[in-house]
């Protein structure tokens, strides 16, 4: 099946799973690992919808999700990296700052990704090699220096181990730009880099499904993604720490965290 009609089927999944999200009331928080990685309802709720749906569209379809360790074949003929709400503590504290995030590979390879904040109405897509796109907008990073743009970072909540780390990269980020944001969504992070809001979006810790989907629509609004050290960021199951901007901002954020 055609990318571009792979991707339409992925919108229009992802825009019934965000009328589940509007929808939510009485959100009660599970704790999955520990008291800040939650669970709810309706992320699984969200996430079986989902599979539903693509499945429909993509007969013999395969799922990497976050949820009930749905973890099929990463190198799969046709295969969906599902978040199905990113920013999960925003959405049970009523933050308003959450999407459904949805990227297909190809044998290995991203080819398309879609984020959705049902909230504001705002849906990403990109497809590889065809731009990046905000509401069938063209989006591109920004073109400002690293001092003149505001900074988004993740807290890698689930790993206290990287606590340090983190804030003191984010304090060297706030010295340097305008100021920081810890919004607590990280594909929605990745969205506001491709949509140049933010200058440089940074976490020490996430998984394929956070980032699968932003990090191709950062790289299609001419942006790079990687991980803080500057090495290539993998398609695999493992949770490296993911730095994107535009190659200015990147460049002076591995200078300024002594990574370059
Ligand atoms: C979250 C990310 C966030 C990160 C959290 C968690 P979830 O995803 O969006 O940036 O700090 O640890 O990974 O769990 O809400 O889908």
């Amino acid at each position: 099946m055609d990318v571009s009609k792979i991707l339409a089927e992925m919108q229009k999944a992802m825009r019934r799973a965000g009328e589940r999200i509007l929808q939510a009331h009485d959100v009660l928080a599970e704790a999955k690992t520990d008291r800040r990685n939650v669970v709810t309802e309706y992320d699984r709720a969200v996430q079986e919808l989902l599979i539903r749906l693509l499945g429909e569209a993509v007969p013999g379809a395969r799922f990497f999700c976050e949820e009930n360790d749905r973890h099929d074949d990463l190198g799969a003929e046709d295969l969906f990296i599902i978040d199905p709400i990113d920013g999960t503590m925003n959405f049970v504290h009523g933050f308003h700052h959450s999407c459904v995030s949805v990227a297909y590979s190809r044998r290995g390879r991203i080819e398309a990704g879609a984020v959705y904040n049902p909230y504001v109405n705002e849906m990403f897509t990109a497809i590889r090699g065809g731009g990046a796109f905000l509401n069938g907008r063209p989006i591109h990073v920004t073109d400002a220096p690293l001092s003149e743009t505001v900074i988004c970072f993740g807290s890698a909540p689930y790993n206290p181990e990287l606590t340090g780390e983190t804030f003191r990269l984010a304090q060297r980020a706030y010295e340097t730009g305008l100021d920081v944001r810890r919004e607590g969504s990280a594909a929605l992070d990745l969205c506001s880099v491709a949509a140049g809001r933010a200058g440089i979006y940074f976490e020490l810790r996430l998984s394929l499904w956070d980032y699968a989907a932003g990090s191709l629509i950062v790289e299609e609004a001419g942006g790079r993604c990687l991980r803080v050290d500057g090495s290539a960021l993998p398609f695999d199951a493992g949770r490296p720490s993911v730095l994107a901007g535009s190659k200015s901002c990147v460049e002076a954020f591995l200078e300024l965290a002594g990574k370059s």
